[in-house]
């Protein structure tokens, strides 16, 4: 068992509870040093009890729970004790068993222990952090099954028979002369291949499992006075965005994120990016700049009721060659602009004061981001499993292509083939590093 560590489980501020939790060896002992209660502690028994410091004064009543090794959170000795959730009596509980003996976690260490002492593969820690940080009912749902394990059992069968392919190719080096059935070149051919069109089917969810975890970025731009703060506040369905027949009110970029099937997409409005001496405004419009630079997909608004001006066209063309989708907006008040103008470009009509074609504009921002949310699809993978996917599919793709047509020795398919599994490996976390380890527990929050 490692060291022990304690820390606070629960936010920061006052609540009902907070809980303070332990890991590690000893901290049965460590937490009875200054958590009294009357009868002895029992393995997943709530014990009501009272903490004390070094001199035995009480401090606060609560509930101290013991998870005896290996039938706990992290697979060690745990113990969790729930005290009211004052920050200087949670800080002052840390303190004391730091005390006695504990270290101070750091971000994610208990989850990490988790991973490290075989009660959950990496896919599985990663789901935690995503679990917490859930923005929407569908992340939360993907990161749930994702904890549950369902990521891994589609990994982890691709990396056996990769594992299995490596092992009759050792055999065939090994036992050449002997009589032992070995692979045919179509048999070889055929496993990769088919390991290869499973990597592509979770390939195909990584977009929209980015945008899930991450959620899209739209940027809504148009000159001042077309109705960007009111589209602003029709896809938001809240007044946000002040809204004003006055040029230039908008003056920095307001965000905000909304929720369209599951996927957060969060809302830029722009100031109007135009030339303006005020440095306000300036420093207003260089930060927009920088906002539609970011942005997954741009609304350019234009006001359909009016024909368009100079400066229409001139933002319209520091736009047109990104992912764009043109606004008409105001068609309560008819239209007389020429659409041809934007061609090649979808194009939407709505009148963001009345509410009309806001639905079609929102199916058309998440056709337009390549968001595919399908039904019964319970795993989308993140940038990470991205990542190594690809790099397992590029060095199998190169080994079939020499395979085919030329003799590839054993021992370089093996390497190959080797490589690959080795990726797969990486995603679950069967190979990895402490470098692997860091960067993704790093970001979790302490006391996960
Ligand atoms: N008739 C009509 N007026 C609109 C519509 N959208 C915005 N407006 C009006 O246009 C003016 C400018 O709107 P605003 O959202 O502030 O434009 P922004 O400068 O692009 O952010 C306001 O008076 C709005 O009420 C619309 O769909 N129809
Ligand atoms: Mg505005």
């Amino acid at each position: 068992m490692r060291d022990p560590i304690v820390a606070v489980a629960t936010p920061f501020g006052e609540s009902a509870i907070g809980l303070v939790r332990l890991s590690g060896r000893g901290v049965l002992e460590i937490a009875k040093k200054f958590f009294k209660t009357r009868s002895e502690i029992k393995p997943r028994h709530a014990h009501y009890g009272t903490l004390v410091d070094e001199k035995g004064e009480p401090i606060d009543e609560g509930v101290i729970v013991y998870y005896k090794a290996p039938r706990s959170y992290t697979g060690e000795d745990m113990v969790e004790i729930s005290l009211h959730g004052n920050p200087l009596i949670l800080k002052r509980a840390v303190d004391l068993f730091i005390s006695a003996g504990c270290r101070l976690a750091e971000p994610g260490e208990f989850t990490k222990r988790a991973f490290l002492n075989g009660k959950m593969d990496l896919t599985q820690a990663e789901a935690v952090a995503e679990l917490i940080s859930a923005k929407t009912d569908l992340a939360r749902r993907v990161a749930l099954r994702q904890l549950r394990g369902d990521l891994s059992r589609h990994i982890k069968p691709l990396r056996d028979s990769l594992l299995e392919l490596c092992a009759y190719i050792e055999a065939d080096i090994e036992f050449s002369e002997e009589d032992i059935p070995s692979l045919t070149k179509d048999q070889v051919i055929n496993m990769v291949s088919r390991v290869i069109s499973d990597i592509d089917r979770l390939l195909k969810t990584a977009k929209t499992g980015k945008f899930i975890r991450e959620g899209v970025k739209l940027a809504i731009v148009g000159r001042p006075n077309v109705g960007k703060s009111s589209l602003f506040n029709a896809l938001l369905r809240e007044d946000r965005a002040i809204v004003t027949d006055i040029e230039g009110t908008t003056r920095d970029y307001i965000e905000e994120t909304v929720n369209l099937r599951g996927i957060p997409i969060s809302l830029v409005d722009t100031a109007g990016i135009r030339e303006t001496k005020d440095p306000v405004e300036i420093i207003g419009v260089r930060r927009t700049l920088q906002k539609i630079e970011e942005a997954d997909v741009i609304l350019f608004v234009v006001d359909g009721s009016r024909p368009l001006t100079e400066e229409d066209m001139r933002i319209y063309d520091q736009v047109k060659d990104r992912n764009l989708i043109v606004v008409i907006n105001k068609i309560d008040l008819g239209t007389v602009i020429p659409l041809e103008i934007f061609d090649g470009h979808s194009i939407i009509k709505v009148s963001a004061l009345k509410d009309q074609g806001i639905q079609d504009l929102e199916e058309e921002i998440l056709k337009k981001a390549g968001v595919l949310v399908e039904e019964g699809l319970n795993i989308y993978v993140s940038v990470r499993h991205e990542g190594l996917l690809r790099r397992a599919k590029e060095v199998l793709e190169r080994f079939l292509e020499r395979y085919k047509e030329e003799d590839v020795s054993p021992e370089i398919a093996m390497l190959d083939i080797r490589e690959a599994a080795d990726y797969l490996g990486e995603i679950v976390g069967e190979i990895t590093t402490e470098d692997i380890l860091g960067s993704i527990f790093s970001r979790f929050c302490i006391g996960k």
